[in-house]
């Protein structure tokens, strides 16, 4: 039996409701489709920083190196300030372990309402790659004169040709890997006149390598306006780590919850571990009534288990949770259901376990 060896670090507040769906959901496929993964669990978080005084143990990164990949659940905790959980566990493990494309898709499901007039399921499916190591996340920067009048706060965004030629060439290949082979490039460089002007002459000379691609180039404000008026003219964007991480907030309002939206943090080199992660934070006003959307999780498991070679594991992980939104029965509160998170994560397995029985046994 194919056996995988994942580091699962479930964070703060809902991830620890929403992974363990992840978890029972790769377990069915699993048994299904003649593979096991194996968890080494890590309690590393805000509650852990509490405690120890450090988000994540000074050797994480080594210990996190030999896994397959990561399954993560989200960061944050109202005692302890986002930038100290944000820059102390999730950026950290993209930067050294050079994640540097974060793929983040948006699909209108069916049987999920859309918040846009007359869009139909599929009508939204787009992927936004994000730059996940540099840009405006870089963490360049300092505070001096603290508490004085004058006080000041440089944070530097740092773009390298190296850190955007990488990204862009990544979001080319997956754009023509996909039927419509469309790239937009989303930058501000009318405004950013050195990082983003470097970033649109990468993208340039990167997007000529590959002919087949239909390339634009949008402001991210134009963009954001797009999302919402004309979002089937989109299909693939590369965009920094600011732009992105924004306009995929957006791109899962307008594909009905953020407890839809997956994301999957990939060092496509295999050098180190990647990471797999719903988009949505731990949402401290939900936490502990296990009624958080587990879908965005379940997704992210099957993004992982595509990235580990089980395709066939990963395409009906998706089916079974288009059956769920489909057949709309069970539902979390956020898009207008009364489950509850586990009961969304069973019904995802019995989707499953009806797929392969309705394929007669056999999916691989
Ligand atoms: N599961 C993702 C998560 O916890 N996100 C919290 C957050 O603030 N993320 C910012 C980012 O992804 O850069």
């Amino acid at each position: 039996m194919r056996e995988y060896h994942v580091a699962l670090m479930p964070g703060d507040g809902i991830g620890h409701e929403v992974c363990p769906e992840g978890v029972k959901v790769m377990a069915a496929a699993g048994d299904l489709l003649g593979f096991r993964i194996a968890y080494e669990t890590f309690d590393w978080g805000c509650e852990y920083y509490l405690r120890h005084g450090e988000m994540m143990p000074a050797d994480a990164l080594q210990r996190l190196q030999p896994f397959a990949a990561i399954y993560f659940g989200a960061v944050g905790f109202p005692t302890v300030p986002d930038h100290i959980s944000l820059h102390g566990l999730l950026l950290p493990i993209r930067q050294a372990f050079e994640q540097y494309a974060n793929v983040r898709p948006s699909l209108l499901l069916p049987g999920v309402p859309c918040p846009l007039r007359d869009k139909q399921p599929g009508d939204i499916d787009f992927i936004v790659v994000r730059e996940n190591t540099e840009g405006e996340y870089a963490g360049a920067g300092g505070r001096i004169h603290r508490g004085l009048p004058l006080e000041l706060a440089v944070e530097t965004s740092i773009f390298t040709r190296e850190g955007v030629e990488r990204v862009v060439r990544f979001a080319a290949e997956l754009a023509m890997a996909r039927p419509r082979k469309r790239l937009v490039n989303v930058t501000k460089s009318n405004a950013q006149r050195h990082s983003m002007v470097l970033w649109d002459e990468v993208f340039e000379r990167v997007a000529a390598e590959f002919p087949a691609l239909t390339t634009e180039r949008v402001l991210v404000d134009a963009m954001a306006a797009r999302f919402v008026l004309k979002p089937e003219s989109l299909d693939v964007m590369v965009a920094s780590n600011l732009f992105a991480d924004i306009l995929t907030d957006l791109g899962s309002a307008i594909c009905g919850s953020m407890g839809l939206a997956p994301s999957a943090n990939i060092n496509p080199e295999r050098k180190y571990p990647s990471l797999f992660e719903p988009v949505h934070g731990s949402a401290p006003d939900i936490a502990g009534r296990g009624t958080a959307n587990p879908i965005a999780a379940i997704w992210s498991a099957a993004m992982m288990l595509e990235f580990l070679g089980e395709k066939p594991a990963a395409d009906m992980v998706m089916d079974a949770i288009r059956a769920v939104t489909s057949a709309g029965s069970v539902l979390t509160p956020d898009l207008g259901g009364r489950a509850r998170t586990s009961e969304v994560g069973d019904e995802v397995v019995a989707q499953l376990r009806g797929l392969v029985e309705g394929a007669g046994g056999s999916i691989a």
